[in-house]
Order: C-alpha cells, then sequence, then structure tokens
C-alpha cells in the first residue's frame, strides 16, 4: 500500500506536482462532438484544447444523463452500480456533486439548461434563423445526415438492417419535424456561444486570482446527442457514434500544449483520473484508470485498453400514451409525431474497438435479440450493419468478449487482457 502510493507521488513529481493543485471539472449536458457540437466552442478549444491535450476518441459509457453522470463520479460501468432501472444512486444535481467531491478540490458545475431557455439573446441569430432550405447552415452536421434522411438506399438499409426503434421511425420525416429539428439544433448551437462564454470567464478568474498555472481544467459531456439522424427525431440513448461520443480537453500543469491523443477514453476513466492528480491512488472498485500518465507525451501507451463496453437499459411507460394509441406500452420519448427515442427493449451492451479494427458489436435484449455490428473503418456513419454478412467467427469472438466486459467489476476490467489483434480482419 505505502510503496503504491510511493510510486504515484513519483509520477506525481515527474509532472511537477508535488504541491497541490486545483482541478476544475467542467460537463455539459447533451453534447455531441460527432455533428459537429465543438463548432461554436472557438475560445474553449483555444483556451483549453490549444493549452493541452484533445482526445480524439472519448466515450460515454451509457448515453443517458443519470446513469452517465454517475458513472463519471463512481469510476463505475453502469453494470456496477445501477439498480436495475436506471434510477440509481441519484449522483444527477450539481448539489451532490458538490457534496461528492473534495472539499479540497475546487470544482465547477456549469449547467446549460437547455436549447430553449439557456442562450445569451445576443446569439438568437447566429446559424441563420429559418427552416430547413433557408440561411440555416450546419456544416458536418443537420445537412449531411439530412441528405442521408432521403436518400432511398440508406432508407432501405435501415428498414432491414437496426433495431426496432429505428424501422418504427416515420421516413421522410415530416416537414413539420425536421423544421422543429433544424431549430433545435441551431438553438443548441447557440446555446453552446453561451457556454463558451462562461468557460472564458472560468479561465480568466483563474488567471486573475493566479491559479491558473497551478489548475487542471478538464472539459467534457456526459453523453451525445441526435437531431433527426436515422430519422429519430431528438434524444440520446442510442447506441450509434453521435449519442456515445463525448468532447474531452484538458490542460493542466505539466501537460504539454497542442496535443491530440487516440487512445480511447471513458467516462469511468476520469474519477481515477482526479484522485490520480490529486495524489489518492485509484480506488479498488473503479473500473476506469487514471489517463494522467497517457496526457505525459513522453509515456509509452502501448498498455491502453483497445476496446470497451457500452451498455445501456431502455425506459419505458407502463401505460400507453393516449396521444400515441398506436405505439403501445412500453416505450417512451415519443415526440414529434409518436415517434419513440426508448422502449423497455431499447436495452443493449456493445463492444467497440478501436485499435487495428474500428468495429462495434452490439446485442440487444429484445424479442429478436437482434444484433447490429459495423465497421468504422469502411463505413464511419454506420449505415450498413455487417451482422449477417460479416465472418461468423468474429461474431463469435466480440460476443465473448462482450460477455468478459459486461461481468467485469474493479481490477479485473482494469487489468483484463487487450484484444487488439484478436478482431483484425
Ligand atoms: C425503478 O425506478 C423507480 C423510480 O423511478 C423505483 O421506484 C423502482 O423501485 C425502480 N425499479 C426497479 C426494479 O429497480
Ligand atoms: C416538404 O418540403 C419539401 C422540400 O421543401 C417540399 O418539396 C414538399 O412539398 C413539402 N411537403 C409538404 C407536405 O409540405
Ligand atoms: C505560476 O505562476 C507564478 C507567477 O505567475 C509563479 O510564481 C509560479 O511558480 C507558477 N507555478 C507553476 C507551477 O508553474
Ligand atoms: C512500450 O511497452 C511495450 C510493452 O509494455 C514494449 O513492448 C514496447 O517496446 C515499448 N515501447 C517503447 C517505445 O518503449
Ligand atoms: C419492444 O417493445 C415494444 C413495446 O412493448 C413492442 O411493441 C415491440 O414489438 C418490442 N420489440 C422487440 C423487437 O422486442
Ligand atoms: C473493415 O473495413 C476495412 C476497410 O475496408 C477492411 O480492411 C477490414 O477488413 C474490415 N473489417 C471487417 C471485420 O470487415
Ligand atoms: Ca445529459
Amino acid at each position: 500500500m505505502k510503496l503504491a502510493a510511493f510510486l504515484l507521488l513519483i509520477v506525481s513529481c515527474r509532472f511537477g506536482h508535488c504541491s497541490r493543485r486545483n482541478i476544475v471539472l467542467i460537463l455539459t449536458d447533451d453534447q455531441d462532438v460527432e455533428l459537429g457540437g465543438m463548432t461554436p466552442m472557438k475560445k474553449t478549444l483555444t483556451l483549453i484544447g490549444d493549452k493541452g491535450v484533445t482526445f480524439t476518441n472519448a466515450f460515454t459509457v451509457t448515453p443517458l444523463c443519470c446513469p452517465s453522470r454517475s458513472a463519471i463520479l463512481t469510476g463505475k460501468y453502469p453494470h456496477n452500480h445501477l439498480v436495475r432501472n436506471n434510477s440509481l444512486d441519484g449522483n444527477c444535481s450539481s448539489a451532490q456533486w458538490q457534496k461528492v467531491m473534495e472539499p479540497q478540490v475546487f470544482s465547477v458545475y456549469l449547467k446549460n439548461q437547455g436549447y430553449q431557455t439557456f442562450y445569451a439573446g445576443k446569439y438568437l441569430n447566429q446559424y441563420g434563423h429559418s427552416t430547413v432550405g433557408g440561411t440555416a447552415h450546419v456544416p458536418m452536421g443537420w445537412d449531411h445526415w439530412h441528405g442521408l434522411v432521403s436518400d432511398e438506399l440508406s432508407l432501405f438499409r435501415w428498414e432491414i438492417d437496426k433495431h426496432w426503434l429505428l424501422r418504427q421511425a416515420r421516413t421522410p420525416m415530416k416537414n413539420t419535424s425536421i423544421a422543429f429539428l433544424d431549430n433545435a439544433f441551431r438553438r443548441r448551437w447557440q446555446t453552446l456561444l453561451s457556454v463558451d462564454d462562461l468557460v472564458e470567464k472560468v479561465i480568466n478568474k483563474l488567471g486573475e486570482v493566479k491559479e491558473l498555472n497551478n489548475t487542471y481544467i478538464f472539459y467534457t459531456s456526459d453523453h451525445g446527442y441526435h437531431t433527426g439522424q436515422f430519422s429519430l427525431p431528438i434524444d440520446k440513448r442510442q447506441l450509434y457514434e453521435f449519442d456515445i461520443r463525448v468532447p474531452l480537453l484538458v490542460r493542466g500543469p505539466g501537460i504539454k500544449p497542442k496535443q491530440t491523443i487516440k487512445e480511447p477514453i471513458l467516462s469511468i476513466d476520469l474519477a481515477p483520473t482526479i484522485l490520480n492528480i490529486a495524489g489518492y491512488d485509484v480506488l479498488e472498485s473503479m473500473d476506469g484508470s487514471s489517463f494522467l500518465p497517457l496526457m505525459d507525451s513522453s509515456q509509452n501507451k502501448t498498455s491502453w485498453r483497445t476496446d470497451f463496453l457500452v451498455e445501456y437499459t431502455g425506459e419505458g411507460e407502463d401505460k400507453t400514451d393516449p396521444v400515441c394509441p398506436n405505439v403501445g406500452p412500453g416505450v417512451a420519448e415519443c415526440f414529434p409525431d409518436c415517434v419513440c427515442e426508448d422502449a423497455f427493449n431499447n436495452t443493449y451492451a456493445c463492444v467497440r474497438t478501436l485499435s487495428k479494427s474500428n468495429l462495434q458489436y452490439c446485442e440487444f435484449a429484445d424479442s429478436e435479440f437482434f444484433v447490429e455490428v459495423y465497421n468504422l473503418t469502411s463505413d464511419p456513419h454506420q449505415l450498413t450493419n455487417i451482422a449477417k454478412t460479416v465472418d461468423p467467427s468474429l461474431l463469435v469472438k466480440m460476443n465473448q468478449r462482450l460477455i468478459k466486459l459486461e461481468s467485469c467489476s474493479g481490477n479485473d476490467c482494469r487489468t483484463i487482457k487487450r484484444e487488439d489483434d484478436g478482431f483484425g480482419s
């Protein structure tokens, strides 16, 4: 025990932080990275990203607020902290966050309250103000996916190849839904301009009190988001990249500026990393690992994980919604046009590999035992489910890997054997 602490101290001193550090975690709600969510964040990219590390493969282990934030706080996969449905140990309110955070550690909880209510008036006309076909411009986001929505080939593929919630989506979407989503996309970006201002204020304040060079600043989100992709209206809770990828930028003492790190970082790694910075050992119960050593550009990265688990427990209503009598009980978030975004049987677990192979293998706990597999090297937008065409031995391997990851806990998860080459070709 003493030896471990001593070794940690050496790591700490190599980073030049034998003295006490501040840690600021800026966590946005529902901010995607895949659909251009960082585009409005110019100051944040300059003040945090350019001054430190940009992680290009950061993921949540579950794409819904409460379980995701709980994973951030506990350092555990949902299977190790959830009680059957998503109503776990809370950990969603800022008060709870503040309570859990070490009083010695300096924590800031900034919360964007949702695009409907929280954007500064001065940004009202940013990113256009008309509906689709007008001046709205959302590069690599809405326009891109909107193009796919009207692509008949893609439609056909979705109908046969994706889980039932996507097959019940109305395709193409109604014009009114498109207008609604286009507006939501724009409001989200306007909101982020205000968040960007807040980040600048926090950093300026740290400078004023002469603590900036003594402070680690993390910028991330609880999970991603979608607005119309695959004809699903507006939510998270899906296994696709737009919902599971998050932004992650870190600056701090000893971290070299302008680094880009490709190793996969998970929401469960934040707690161990923060403990590590504060000089504590990673708790035995934590499934994640500290990525502090990864940020030291001279460190050998070859022992870092190359695959991981994403899991989600679906939610539904017990009764049929009178507004949507055709969708039956067991579903939730059916808006607009009675297109549902969640259901009890939207319960799934995926293995995502990111090494020589860039694959995703997902199993649903629904009546079809539906399986989705994507080769993100050849199909980065996850249009083609290759579950029925890929070599069946790969499915067997990935299923075994999934079982292993789904049952891991604490130290097991951290030391699980790497599978970088096993999924190759
Ligand atoms: C599910 O969540 C509700 C609160 O939303 C809780 O009262 C209930 O006990 C939970 N059910 C299970 C099976 O965990
Ligand atoms: C929906 O919008 C498209 C493109 O602007 C237009 O061609 C079509 O007529 C509209 N449909 C309805 C029902 O208004
Ligand atoms: C931070 O900057 C102050 C001067 O502004 C300097 O005295 C101090 O040594 C610096 N600390 C670190 C850790 O670089
Ligand atoms: C990194 O570590 C691995 C094994 O831990 C070793 O095989 C490899 O040679 C090391 N690479 C460098 C650049 O030190
Ligand atoms: C999932 O649940 C819904 C609501 O109960 C049901 O209508 C649907 O058929 C189920 N689908 C599968 C594939 O289990
Ligand atoms: C994924 O796509 C890449 C590029 O086309 C290909 O080299 C690789 O073999 C594919 N992997 C699988 C498992 O299909
Ligand atoms: Ca959220």
